[in-house]
Parts: C-alpha cells; structure tokens; sequence
C-alpha cells in the first residue's frame, strides 16, 4: 500500500533560517533512509537533510537559495508502507542524526521463531539454469532479511539474491558452480520473522565496465569519461559482502568493494561505508587506491613553526578548486604561448574609448580578444567542441557562448556571455561590464555561469608576461590573455616599437594538437591585427 508523508524539517538545534545549497535528489527518485535530500550550509556547517523514510520523491518545494528552518515543508515522499505499522504521526522527521524513527517494523517485535523454511530462489525473470558464482551463506550464519545468500551469473547479469527472512541458516544446498532456476532450493533457515519475497536485484548489465561517474545538472563536473577512482577488481568485487543496492553505488563511483571495511552485520559493507571511503580519499585522509595513486601531500602542523591563522575557505573556492584539479587531473593539458601584434588595434580603441565611456561601456581590450575569437572558433570549430560522455566522440556546438574569468573577493567564477557571435564589440564590452560587476557583487545567477562552450582568463588588467590558464572542462580549451606590452620588432630593415599582446592557449591534447593550436593562435594574432573587420568597418 502506498502512503504520501510530508518530509519535514527536522530539529536544527540553534540554527534557523538556513540557505538551501544544494538539491540531491529530483521527484520520481526513489531514496532510501538517510539518504540525504538537501544541503543546507549556516555560517558554521554545512549539513544534509536526510529522508525520513525509503521511498519515492513525489514533490520537491524548495530550490537552492530557499531559507528554511526546523519543522517547513520541502516536499513529500511516497512510501510503500507493507507489513510496517505506523506509530507516530509520518510528518515527524528523524533527527539529523538519524538516530530515532517515525515506523517501527516488525524488526522491532521480539523475534518469534516461525519454523524451519527452504530459502529458495525467486522469479528469475527471463532467465532460468544461471550459475552460482558466490554463496554467502554458511550454517550456523544468523541473517536478516534482505541480506545476501547467493550470488548468480546469467550472460546479462550479475545478481544477488536477498533473504526474504531473518533466522539462522541450518544448511546450505548449493555450492559455487551449480545451477538454478526460480524455486531452487538454496538452504534452510530457522527463521524467525515472515516478510513478502524481495525482489531479485541486478548488481550491473555489463560485468566488465563500471558505469561511468553520475553527474548531477547542479554539477558540471567533466563529461569525459574519466578515471574510476580505482580499477575494480571484479573478483574480488565479487566476494565482497555487500547487498546489491551497494554495490551498484559501489560501481558508480569506481569504488573496489575489496578496499572497504565493512561496518555493518557480519562485516556487512553498507551504503554509509562506501561514502566515507570515497569522503576519506577525496580530503585526503586516506591514500587513493593503487591504480589512480595521487600521492599525498604531507600533512604539516604549521604552528610548530610559528604563529598562524586558520580561514576557512569561501563556498567559491571550495566548488572551484575540486573543479580545477579534476580538469587538471583528467586532461592532458598542453599551454601554445603566442604573441599578437594590437598596435592598430589599440591605437583605434584608445579613440574609441571616451565615447564608448559616455555611454557607460568600458571599451577594454578583452572585448576585442573575445570578437576575434568568435571568428578563430568558427575557423577551428574543433576549439569549441566537448568530448562526448563516453569519450568516443566529439559534441561541435552550433553556438558561441564565451566564459570569462573574473577575479572576485569571493574567489573565481565563470560568467559567461552568450551568443557572442551574433554580438558587436560595443555589445560584448558592455555584457562585460554588467556580469564583471556581478560577479565581483556575489550577484551572478547560475544560469549567468552556465553554458560556456570556451572560456578567456585575461589577467591583462593586472601584468605578467604568460600563464597556463586549466581548462574549464568540459570544453577542450581556454584563453589566457597576459599584459600587452612594447617589443622592439624587426620589420625588415629596422626595429618597430610594436604593441605584444601575450596569449596563452591551454588545451586537452586528447582533442586538439599542437599544430592546430599554433594555427589557431596565429589566426588569432591575424583576426586582432584587423581592426577594421573586427569592428565591422571594413571596406
Ligand atoms: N593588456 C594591457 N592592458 C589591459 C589588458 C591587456 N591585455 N587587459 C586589460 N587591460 C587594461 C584595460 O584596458 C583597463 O585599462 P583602461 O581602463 O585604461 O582601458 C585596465 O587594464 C583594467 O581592465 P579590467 O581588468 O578592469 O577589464 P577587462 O575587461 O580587461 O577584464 C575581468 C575584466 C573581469 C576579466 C577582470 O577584471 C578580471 O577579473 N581579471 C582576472 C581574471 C583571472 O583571475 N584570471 C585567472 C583565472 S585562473 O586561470
């Protein structure tokens, strides 16, 4: 039977009035208890909300940016009910902690002995004569419901079949290698509580190939297909103790079950133990797996060696930062230096300048680096391309929606200004503007950073010669636009005080080579030298 709760806000000890930071699920999800539904941050921590119950999302009320407080409404949950009793009202949420419950289910009954019962194997499906590839079960071995008590192979599939009782198993009546078909008999147990036969899950449809990492929309991590956290070990995968909901979590992050230690029943790897075993590499208090070794940076106590002061990074940074190192990790970056010869085209902006002032545009010298390479991408379409999910192919994208990164006292972002292709100078200069002003305001929407298919960092306003701007994955390529300066140029006969503008070009070097790099930056160089074509002046 179905049954729609509210998910309620639970006690937030002091705090009130907290930001919505982050949504993890969507409605028609299907969640399990404790699964963590929002993220909310205070001005100390930032927290999930977790589900008060399995089942499914039906409503979801709030967005990133909501406040809330203890005991508001976020959404509701749909919950297959069964045999479970209701003893307080379903709108009551368990703590953060997770510590109490709203159902008690007959787990909660003293256990009642219910006889001696043949475990056997349920509906199969379309499948029939599948081999055991792992028994989990021994006699003498006291089991719950739902834990695992064999392990089949089909050509498809792997699958685990769960326990549809608690008890203690009298005897085991297969062994590795035999096979069954739906109503096997695969033991007998001394259970001790009834419940409705689970359903046979599938751990994963190829046997080989772990699924690639999700990503969620909020999220625009790489799309490539990048690096499991650790090569599974499929045997030892295989063996591993775990109930198929987890190991299916398991493959989705790359995780090798044989690396986790199991926290729960009998050494049970549990949901929780594979995110603290991903949490624990990813900051660093656990040596990633062999296979994607990233060695360590050594923890140092400063204090030892003088006085310090701890900040704690702002939210910018700490979304920026994984962001950067997995475009830095996962792309094989190459950096083409150049320079590009803006004498004219300064010389015209420094006319041009005052009057766009009056109209309230900066006319700077990016606007005019992101017109010339509107026409560059269009030359070499390759530069405005992604790398498809699976890696096997490349996404050319029709439009040209340039990012620019823009220093803030918050940290970096990436606003972006669309269809810049169809935009004049005067246009992008004051699109510029705007965003820049936002971006420094802390007022950007994320749609305003969204969507770029090739990003600039101009570090012109403030100096240097050079730089090698990261990749903002999953484009293939980005712009680093250093100081113009004076350089003596030989034209032939004489040197020419010349006006260099430095351009470093970064690239994924699984997209773009070399040579097409250095003929994209020499085309680059040719656009800026035409004032007038940039302008839209031209004869
Ligand atoms: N050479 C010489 N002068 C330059 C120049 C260049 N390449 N680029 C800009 N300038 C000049 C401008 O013309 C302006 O002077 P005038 O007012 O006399 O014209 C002055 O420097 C300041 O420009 P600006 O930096 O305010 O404006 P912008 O359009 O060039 O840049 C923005 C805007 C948002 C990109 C910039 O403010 C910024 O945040 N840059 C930092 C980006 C960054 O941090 N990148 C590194 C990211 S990690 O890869």
């Amino acid at each position: 039977m179905a049954k729609t709760i509210d998910i309620v806000i639970p006690d937030l000890g002091d705090f009130e009035d907290v930001e919505v930071i982050e949504i993890l699920v969507g409605v028609g999800e299907t969640v399990e208890r404790e699964d963590g539904l929002i993220t909310v941050e205070t001005d100390k921590a930032t927290m999930d909300i977790p589900s008060p119950e399995n089942g499914e999302i039906g409503s979801l009320t709030v967005s990133v940016g909501d406040s809330i407080s203890t005991g508001d409404v976020i959404g509701t949950l749909t919950m297959q009910v069964g045999d479970t009793v209701l003893i307080t009202p379903a709108i009551a949420p368990p703590p953060i902690s997770g510590e109490t419950t709203v159902l008690a289910t007959e787990e909660d009954a003293p256990p009642k002995s219910a006889g001696k019962q043949t475990l056997v194997v349920p509906d199969l499906g379309d499948f029939d004569d599948v081999e055991v590839i792992e028994v989990h079960i021994a006699a003498g071995d006291k089991i719950e419901i739902e834990d695992s008590l064999v392990t089949l192979e089909t050509d498809k599939a792997a699958m685990d079949v769960p326990a549809d009782v608690a008890g203690t198993i009298e005897s085991v009546l297969v062994k590795v290698g035999d096979i069954v078909s739906a109503g096997s008999s695969l033991g007998i147990i001394d259970a001790v509580a009834a419940a409705p036969a689970p359903k046979v899950e599938e751990t994963a449809i190829e046997k080989t190939t772990p699924p690639p990492p999700s990503t969620s929309a909020a999220t625009p991590a790489p799309a490539q297909k990048s690096p499991s956290l650790t090569v599974i070990d499929e045997a030892g995968f295989s063996k591993a103790h775990a109930s198929p909901s987890v190991r299916k979590l398991a493959r989705e992050l790359g995780v090798n079950l044989v690396q986790v230690k199991g926290k729960g029943a009998k050494n049970r790897i549990l949901h929780a133990d594979i995110k603290a075993f991903v949490k624990a590499i990813l900051t660093g208090q656990a040596a990633s797996p062999a296979g994607s070794a990233l060695p360590k940076v050594p923890e140092i106590d400063f204090a030892k060696f003088g006085e310090i002061d701890v900040q704690a990074l702002t939210r910018i940074q700490k979304i920026s930062g994984p962001r950067l190192q997995a475009s830095w990790i996962n792309l094989p970056h190459v950096t083409q230096h150049d320079l590009s010869d803006i004498t004219e085209l300064e010389a015209r902006r420094q006319v041009l300048k005052g009057p766009a002032k009056e109209r309230g545009i900066s006319l700077t010298p990016l606007a005019f680096v992101m017109k010339a390479c509107v026409a560059a991408l269009q030359e070499f379409p390759k530069v405005n391309s992604s790398l498809s999910a699976d890696g096997e192919s490349l996404v050319f994208k029709k439009y040209c929606h340039l990012g620019f990164a823009a220093d803030t006292p918050q940290g970096l972002v990436v606003p972006v200004i669309r269809d810049v292709d169809q935009k004049d100078v005067y246009e992008i200069a004051a699109e510029l503007g705007e965003l820049s002003a936002l971006a420094r305001e802390g007022q950007l929407k994320a749609a305003q950073m969204q969507g770029a298919s090739f990003t600039i960092s101009s570090l012109g306003g403030i100096g240097g010669t050079a730089f090698t701007p990261i990749v903002n994955a999953p484009e293939v390529a980005i712009l680093g636009v250093s100081r113009a300066s004076l350089q003596p140029v030989w034209n032939g006969s004489e040197f020419e005080p010349r006006l260099m503008l430095p351009l470093s070009f970064s690239y994924d070097h699984r997209v773009i080579d070399g040579a097409q790099a250095a003929r994209f930056t020499t085309f680059l160089g040719k656009v800026l030298a035409d004032v007038d074509a940039l302008l839209g002046t031209s004869t």
